[in-house]
Order: structure tokens, then sequence, then C-alpha cells
């Protein structure tokens, strides 16, 4: 993990059974996302796969909510700009007690309340309806500042993808953050390298792109974002410089698209990924054969 920021020392290595019980449930997170897929027979389960360590570690280590009370004033905020990486998301609010289990072969279907693309009036625990993508960090904003306002303790954490970084809002909002000291403002950024026409390099290039989240004043780790330890070790530093007034944080997570399916890792086109009927059983074989194998591995 690179430590960018210098103010916060190391935190110890999170404990083994913390980030197994995490794996674990980013494991059962990729479960749902390929059966959610296979109603559609396609979709954004690249992104799920990839982003499944990064939404366990928020659901299952990080937020205060209420799983059967959504709407609770003390809970934290997680917000999904990605509005397509909803199929993710609902696994998660699924794991999380948030949406029942039995609800998710639902998705995408008529009169679903998991729509392809995240909708709040649609889903309980979905915060906003971020299909457009650039929007979620300047809401993350002004709840942030919002809740500091109202002398609460919640934290918003705004969920945010490398493709997002080429929106000017996203900049906008950053600089907002800052100015504002929102030290209650977490930023998770999944860098993927990848976006709907093609390698993110090849879009836009957004490199370096820690040294300009640093520029922006924000507490910046980049990390692995598909090793539970380095999250979790990443969110405790975060913890530890924390409060309501202060550097707002972002953790910026090196991910793999189809991470923990070998077949989808290979996948040229992984934005929106066509899965053939037979190819199903094949990555939930690939997936419960090894957390952790790659196509390289
Ligand atoms: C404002 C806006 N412009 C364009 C789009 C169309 N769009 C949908 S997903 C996407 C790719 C965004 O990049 P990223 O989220 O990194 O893609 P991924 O990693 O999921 O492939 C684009 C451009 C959009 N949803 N909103
Ligand atoms: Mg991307």
């Amino acid at each position: 993990m690179t430590l960018s920021s210098t103010e916060a020392a190391p935190a110890a290595t999170p404990n083994a059974e913390r980030v197994d019980r995490i794996r674990a449930a980013a494991q059962r997170i990729r479960h749902h996302a390929l059966n959610m897929g296979e109603v559609q027979g396609q979709g954004y389960v690249g992104q799920a796969l990839g982003a499944a360590d990064m939404l366990a570690a928020v659901y299952g280590d990080q937020l205060t909510f209420r799983p059967g009370d959504p709407h609770w004033e003390g809970r934290d905020r997680f917000l999904l700009s990605t509005g397509h990486y909803a199929i993710g998301h609902y696994a998660a609010l699924a794991e999380a007690g948030i949406v029942p289990v039995s609800e998710l072969e639902t998705y995408g279907s008529d009169d679903s309340r998991l729509p392809m693309s995240g909708m709040s009036t649609y889903t309980p625990g979905m915060e906003i309806s971020g299909g457009s993508l650039g929007h979620g960090l300047t809401i993350a904003v002004g709840m942030a500042l919002g809740l500091r306002a109202q002398g609460s303790a919640s934290r918003v954490i705004n969920f945010l993808s490398d493709g997002e970084l080429d929106e000017g809002s996203t900049w906008e909002a950053a600089m907002g953050a800052h100015h504002h000291q929102l030290g209650n403002l977490t930023a998770l950024v999944d860098i993927n390298a990848l976006q709907a026409d093609g390698a993110t390099d090849t879009v836009l290039r957004t490199e370096p792109v820690t040294e300009k989240w640093e520029a922006f004043g924000w507490y910046t780790q980049r990390v692995d974002g598909n090793d539970v330890g380095a999250l979790l070790a990443a969110f405790d530093n975060i913890a530890a410089v924390a409060g309501p007034v202060g550097r707002p944080s972002v953790i910026l997570c090196d991910t793999k698209v189809g991470r923990g399916v070998p077949l989808l890792e290979t996948r040229e086109k992984a934005h929106f990924m066509r899965i053939e009927e037979h190819e199903w059983q094949i990555c939930r074989e690939q997936l419960t054969a090894g957390y952790g194998r790659t196509a390289s591995a």
C-alpha cells in the first residue's frame, strides 16, 4: 500500500478474523452479482466483481446503519455515484440485510425495486440516483456540510469511478470539500482503468491521480482495492485523523474488472458484458474455486 499523506501513522494491521469476515462477505457479494447478472444475461457484472471487496469493507466494517430502518437519521450515508454499479450495491445491501436476498432475482425486471441503474426512490438504502456521472461527490459535499451543521456524527462515503474523474464537477466538489474542511467525508474511487469507451488512459488520462487528490488538499491513500486487509488498514488510518472538521479523505482503489472469475477478468468488452447461457455456471465454479485467483495467477 502506498500511504501518500503524511499526517497519519499507518494503523496496526487489521486482525485476521476481521479480514476473513470481510473477504467472505465479498465472496457472497460476488455470487449474488453473478446470480443477478444471469437474470439479464448481461450487464455490469465485471464492475460488481471488481468492487466487491470495497463494498464489503464499507457495509461490513465501516457504515453505521439499521437494516430495518434505512432512513434512520443517525445512519452514515453511502452514496453510489455510478448508477451502473447498482448490481454490486444491491448485492451489498442484501449482504447488509437491507434488501432481502430473495429479491435479488428481480434485478432489472419490470416493477422491481432493483432497476439496472441505482434509483433512490426505488430501493431501500439507495441514497441517491447517481447514473448521471459526476454528481455524487457534489451531493456528498452538501450532505456532509448539512450533517455537520446539524451537529450529526454521521459520516458520508461517496463511491465513484475512475471515469467520473473526467467530470469537472468532481473536482469542483473536491475543492469545496477541502475548503469546508469536511473531515466527515470520504471518497472511495474504483480505479479499474476502464471506461465505457475503453481504457481510461486512452479515453482521458487521469494519472497521476494520487498527486491530483493531494494537490486538492485531501488526505490521500492508494491501495490495492482487491486486498481487504489494505482496504481496512486505509479506513483505520482515516479513523485516526477523521472528525467533523478536518481534511476530507480519499481511498484510491486499484481493482480488476471481473475479479475472482478468470473467464471474465480476460473479457475484451468488459464495460457491459454479454455472458452466454452456458458460461454462468463456469463463472460460479471459478469463483467458488478460489478467492483471489486471477487469470494471470
Ligand atoms: C454525465 C454522464 N456522461 C456519460 C455517461 C455514460 N456513461 C455511462 S457509464 C460510463 C463510463 C464511466 O466510466 P467508469 O464508471 O469508470 O466505467 P466502468 O469502469 O464501469 O467501465 C459512461 C461514460 C453517463 N452515465 N453520465
Ligand atoms: Mg472505470
